[in-house]
């Protein structure tokens, strides 16, 4: 019975142990018409799909100035909260029509502040209803492991479960390719991306009511 007991004991304290892990790490490569490596590589990010584990919730501020949203790449975890606070002192609105995600966040301007809770894991585009020029993305992520890329393109995501998982690289102007990688129980693995940036054409979108943006508003 006391042996019994003991095991009972030991299978418990192996359940509560840190479960295998290994680290992703490598290179986004975001390339424009010439081959070059884009500007703005550093706006890239990268995420694991799949793993199921408990995060805390992180939320972020996406301040809009000088008629931009700052920064312009923001990533978040589901139930993760954005403030909006607006530094100008014109009105703007804040919306998106992103599927389950989408929200609108009416007018407001400089000293107040609005804020959206993202439930639904995705790519949310944000715009002003006032700025066509004004646009920013939200991505809503439901676990840990993902990275922003750094400007010289490299990655870093550690802590990742052990498995096979796809893991993907987005970049605003390429969108997302995915790979599966085998992530070890220790240690590292190396991923590249080459992102294509080169046939993205920038182009006029609609306003929240589906509409063009009026010429000339001024505000
Ligand atoms: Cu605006």
């Amino acid at each position: 019975m006391r042996l019994a007991g003991l095991g009972f004991l030991w299978v418990i304290s192996c359940a509560g142990a840190p479960v295998a892990a290994g680290t992703l790490q490598g290179k986004v490569a975001v390339l424009e018409k010439d081959g070059k490596p884009a500007q703005d590589t550093g706006e890239a990010v990268v995420w694991v799909e799949g793993p199921r584990v408990r995060t805390r919730t992180t939320g972020a501020t996406v301040t809009m100035k000088s008629k931009a949203f700052v920064p312009r790449v923001t990533v978040v975890t589901v139930g993760g909260k954005v403030e909006f606070p607006n530094q100008d002192s014109i009105f703007h609105n804040v919306f998106s029509v992103s599927g389950e995600n989408r929200f609108d966040l009416e007018l407001y301007k400089k000293p107040k502040s609005g804020f959206k809770v993202f439930d639904e894991p995705g790519v949310v585009r944000i715009y002003c209803n006032i700025h066509p020029q004004m646009s920013g993305f939200v991505l809503v992520r439901d676990n840990p492991f993902w990275a922003r890329v750094s400007a010289d393109g490299s990655f870093t995501i550690p802590d990742v479960p052990a498995g096979t998982w796809v893991v993907k690289a987005w970049h605003e102007r390429s969108g997302e390719t995915s790979q599966t990688v085998e992530v070890p129980q220790a240690g590292a693995v190396a991923v590249s991306f080459s992102l294509d940036a080169s046939k993205f054409k920038r182009a006029p979108h609609k306003n929240k009511f589906g509409k063009d943006y009026a010429v000339g508003e001024k505000y």
